[in-house]
């Protein structure tokens, strides 16, 4: 048995953990709000929504007073270039989106309180007072700047909507913020030959008016704050601001010339909203008084209250606006309080290759659910179990398959159904008394009486991996108590004995369906029902959860074996994608060639023809020698077509040829002209013919 010594020690820290919890009356809990521009996928679960619903449901628990926050931001440019490229409005958008996202959350049992979004009045009522506060404050700087405009669509342009060559590596396709082929953060001024996205015009710089959040007057206090105040953040999340405030930080622009967002509540604005940056985290809070109103609650005391502990579980893309530029406006709006911590997880990638969107490079989570359906905990558990909550991590299926077979199946559901089976068949699914304890059922006990002390002090130190792993060595403290006592061997011969070690393994079992609540909430509930007790809680932990004499429901399965088809189709899945992704590129780089004038175009002749005759150039590969009637004579054409068609095939085939391409000779073979071929990006050819039976001769213009 495990670490039996060390229970002074976790008891010591068991203390400090309830020092901090004692602490705090409430928790305000945030998960990133995503972009209703899309679905969303593995990633967003991993790093943000998985790891905040564990914490959140550890602290219901232990009976918290929480509030768990979610929501749609539903501004910003990703959701205008959305709509742009569909043409349809972006509020089409962001309802299409908000819905789906919301659904893909509570399918996996991602438990807000309130999931909000931010086009609704309430947000854009709190956002703009919010505004407005720091502006009679006096906080904002203003300034003019000149920016990029299109003038025929009478607009400044957002930064992504301008493309041109990026300065640093010749990309031609770099946008006005960064260029994604070499990474680097650009401004818009930096393109060269920028392009406008709405018109495909150069765009011309136009003096504009906007408002700015003086970071650079706030650096003092931000490394009092963070960098000694705040030295146990994880170290990614604590590296990235010590990184941007040793840079030095300059006032940023919290407006923008845009229609879509909350309009800047003050006089000569016309035409501006809010930066996305500055109302998204707002968003925080409009849902708590959405969610507030809707219950009956105070709002204030979850924003306002230092009794109150807030923590923003976000994704790495985003600590910056969360521990830097938000933490900021809530000190100086000057009545909130500022979050106590921050845990950014890193990426997630997906098959050794970076998750992405518009490459379609995703598990989403709609999609999963179709193909797994019922298989929640399953994800929740892979995405737990691996999440990138130190480095960027790889999610792959076999990795997937693995963990479901091996762990969940093999450990966590083999041992509670061994433990349900025999209860069954030896005492009728009755709870069997404790009749007398070994030394290794003593020990036993003591070790069952630190995991809610030791998955609890991982969580509360946002170490999810750590909490999940601990869970299932309870499990394999469970199977290995089993395989040691083997009960089976011995009920013709001692009975007394099996009835303590089933007694002891359904404590086990009632103690792993408590905890894994906060983890695997559908198993949970699954192990609840099959034991036939009531939810407990986990100051409940550690101790006798059922009473001997009591009833269990009949034993079912909690997890099922993933087959190696079910893993091999998601593979292929992926590779059907990458290869879609390659034609993609390969149409991408095949753009347009370079204007011509009507004269060079009238020079060539091509003619409708027939084809003759079609016989293989010996010793090549792709040639066939092709006689042609062009309706001005019979020639020979040598064409490289022969990996597409057999000689014989084409015989009688209607074709366009170039008649006036100066001859050339090809192995040997003199060639008058060139038939026209259509050209795939999978480089296979096809006949371009005339839709109609037009007599060989005729003039193709
Ligand atoms: N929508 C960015 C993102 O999804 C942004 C987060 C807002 S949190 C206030 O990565
Ligand atoms: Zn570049």
């Amino acid at each position: 048995m495990k670490q039996i010594l060390n229970f002074a020690e976790i008891k010591g820290k068991l203390l400090k953990m309830e020092q901090d919890q004692g602490k705090f009356k409430r928790y305000t809990i945030t998960s990133a709000l995503p972009y209703a521009n899309g679905p969303i996928h593995i990633g967003h679960l991993a790093g943000v929504y998985v790891p905040a619903d564990i914490y959140v449901r550890y602290l219901r628990l232990n009976e918290k007073d929480v509030v768990f926050i979610g929501g749609s931001d539903e501004h910003g440019v990703p959701i205008t270039i959305k709509a742009q490229n569909e043409g349809v409005s972006p509020q089409e958008i962001v309802d299409r989106y908000h819905s789906i996202i919301k659904k893909s959350f509570k399918e996996f049992g991602i438990s807000f309180d309130v999931y909000s979004r931010t086009s609704n009045r309430i947000h854009h009522e709190t956002a703009a007072d919010f505004f407005k506060t720091l502006y009679e404050k006096g906080e904002f700087v203003e300034q003019s700047s000149e920016h990029y405009y299109d003038e025929e669509k009478n607009q400044f342009l957002a930064d992504r909507y301008i493309t041109g060559t990026c300065p640093h590596c010749g990309n031609e396709k770099a946008y006005g913020d960064q260029c994604e082929n070499c990474g680097t953060t650009l401004n818009a001024t930096d393109l060269i030959n920028p392009k406008s996205a709405l018109s495909g015009n150069a765009p011309v710089l136009k003096e504009t008016r906007h408002w700015y959040l003086p970071l650079d007057k706030y650096e003092d206090w931000l490394k009092e704050w963070i960098l000694e105040g705040h030295k146990e953040w994880k170290p990614n999340v604590y590296g990235q601001c010590k990184s941007w405030i040793d840079q030095g930080l300059q006032p940023r622009a919290v407006t923008r010339d845009l229609d879509w967002g909350v309009k800047v509540p003050v006089e000569g604005a016309d035409g501006k909203v809010l930066y996305v940056w500055f109302d998204a985290p707002i968003g925080y809070i409009s849902a708590t008084r959405e969610w507030a109103h809707e219950n009956g609650k105070d709002w204030e005391p979850y924003w306002k209250d230092e009794s109150s502990k807030m923590v923003h579980f976000i994704g790495k893309d985003n600590i910056v606006f969360h521990c830097i530029i938000f933490p900021s406006m809530l000190k100086h709006e000057g009545s909130y309080i500022l979050p106590e911590n921050v845990p950014a997880n890193e990426f997630l990638n997906l098959e050794n290759d970076k998750i992405s969107t518009s490459r379609n490079w995703a598990v989403w989570l709609h999609e999963y659910l179709e193909e797994f359906p019922g298989k929640q905990d399953v994800l929740r558990y892979v995405l737990c179990a691996n999440a990138p909550e130190t480095k960027d991590n790889d999610f792959t299926w076999k990795d997937f398959q693995a963990r479901n077979n091996n762990e969940l199946l093999a450990v966590f559901g083999n041992f509670v159904n061994r433990t349900l089976v025999l209860t069954q068949k030896y005492f009728d699914g009755k709870v069997p008394e404790v009749t007398g304890l070994t030394d290794l059922d003593k020990a036993l006990i003591e070790e069952l009486k630190t995991y809610p002390g030791s998955i609890g002090k991982s969580l509360e130190n946002y170490r999810f991996r750590e909490a999940l792993n601990e869970l299932m060595n309870l499990a394999r403290l469970g199977n290995k108590y089993l395989t040691e006592t083997e009960p089976w061997k011995l009920f013709k011969t001692d009975v007394e004995r099996v009835k303590t070690i089933l007694n002891l393994s359904l404590q086990i079992c009632a103690n792993l369906a408590l905890y894994s609540e906060a983890f695997l909430p559908f198993t949970s509930e699954k192990l609840y029902g099959m034991l036939n007790i009531d939810r407990l809680l986990w100051k409940d932990g550690g101790g006798n959860l059922i009473e001997a004499g009591h009833e269990l429901n009949k034993p079912g399965f909690l997890f099922e074996k993933i087959e190696d088809a079910a893993i091999e189709a998601q593979i292929e899945k992926l590779l059907a994608t990458k290869k879609d992704n390659e034609a993609n590129a390969a149409i991408e780089v095949n753009s347009q060639k370079e204007n011509i004038v009507f004269d060079d175009f009238v020079k060539m002749d091509i003619r409708t023809g027939t084809i003759l005759e079609a016989e293989k150039v010996p010793k090549t590969k792709k040639l066939l020698k092709i006689k042609v009637d062009t309706g001005i004579d019979q020639r020979i054409v040598v064409s490289g077509i022969a990996e597409f068609y057999k000689p014989e095939e084409i015989i009688g085939q209607k074709v366009s040829i170039l008649v006036n391409l100066a001859s050339r000779k090809l192995k040997g073979i003199e060639s008058q002209g060139m038939i026209l071929m259509a050209e795939n990006t999978k480089g296979e050819l096809c006949f371009v013919q005339p839709s109609a039976d037009f007599h060989n001769g005729s003039e193709i213009k």
